[in-house]
């Protein structure tokens, strides 16, 4: 079909919303649909194609696995790049970067002071201990932050996701203390791969893509008068490091891990076995008005 001529059946369809629409929806609406007419006869899709992704649609759906694409297709990695623009523009730049939520955040994690132990069921996984500060735009420690920190085990898997660990195992929140400070005892997480079979699964197979992560460590840091951080840490010398598939690795979020294993330091940190250590600071934004929302509104898998 030519060009006015898809104008024209377009311009028939939009005709029919009366004023009572949400303009905003209308707006993204028609936009989508304009693309996909315009999709669909460039790359000449035949029904049975239209319908075998209807199907495709409709069982991701089903599944749970929207997040997984979202990140896999680099949506979520996106959404990022256009935040730091928007916070650019208005003067807003440094600080600890962002990275993706991913799908995987389960709220309602356990709340402790200072420290937490985040390998509460027992687990293979060489021992890790995670500290830092949480600091403000001034360089100042930040007291009572929130640091909300999940990962997966040494498989790669999720409490909640994998029924086989307790829920909220590798999942905390951690208040700083009045230094600003938070550390965190876990084990060394393993990349994470989208589930075989699955919808995620298929789509990267069809692409020619895997669906793997490295190694990486999630957190919300979160305090009064700052800017909500949503990042992750990932593991050095992960074989994904830079290959990630939800394209969630970036400068400034692979901190050095070093091996500690003299045993007074192994019996001050009561660990059985050499464990390995990071630390990494946290630095926050000041809020304030006129910048993007920080606080992502998104539905989360609920235990
Ligand atoms: C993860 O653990 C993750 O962080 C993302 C972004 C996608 C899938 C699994
Ligand atoms: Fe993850």
């Amino acid at each position: 079909m030519n060009k006015q001529d898809i104008d024209a059946v377009l311009a028939r369809i939009e005709a029919t919303e009366t004023g009572d629409g949400n303009p905003r929806i209308q707006a993204v609406v028609n936009r989508i649909v304009r693309d996909l007419f315009v999709t669909i006869e460039d790359l000449d899709i035949q029904p049975n194609e239209f319908w075998s992704a209807i199907a495709y649609l409709t069982e991701v759906g089903r599944n749970g696995e929207w997040g997984l694409i979202a990140a896999g297709l680099g949506f979520e990695h996106f959404l990022d790049l256009r935040l730091d623009e928007a916070e650019a523009r208005e003067g807003v730049t440094g600080g600890t970067p962002r990275t993706i939520e991913g799908p995987l955040y389960v709220p309602g994690a356990p709340v402790t002071i200072g420290s937490a132990r985040l390998d509460q069921d027992e687990q293979p996984g060489e021992i890790l201990f995670m500290q830092g500060r949480v600091r403000g735009a001034d360089g100042q420690p930040v007291a009572d932050a929130l640091v909300e920190v999940w990962h997966a085990n040494h498989l790669g898997a999720y409490s909640f996701f994998d029924p086989t660990q307790s829920p909220f195992n590798l999942r905390r929140t951690i208040r700083t203390d009045a230094d600003g400070r938070y550390r965190f005892r876990t084990r060394m997480p393993v990349g994470y791969s989208v589930p075989p079979g699955g919808s995620a699964d298929t789509l990267l197979g069809l692409l020619g893509r895997h669906g793997t992560r490295p190694a990486h460590i999630h957190f919300f840091v979160t305090a009064p008068g700052h800017r909500k951080l949503t990042t992750q840490i990932n593991i050095e010398g992960d074989p994904y490091l830079w290959d990630d598939f939800a394209f969630a690795t970036r400068e400034g979020l692979v901190p050095p891990v070093t091996l500690v294993n003299d045993a007074a330091t192994l019996r001050a940190r009561e660990a059985e076995a050499p464990f390995y250590s990071i630390d990494f600071d946290f630095d926050l934004h000041a809020a304030r008005t006129g910048l993007p929302a920080d606080r992502v509104e998104r539905a989360h898998f609920e235990a």
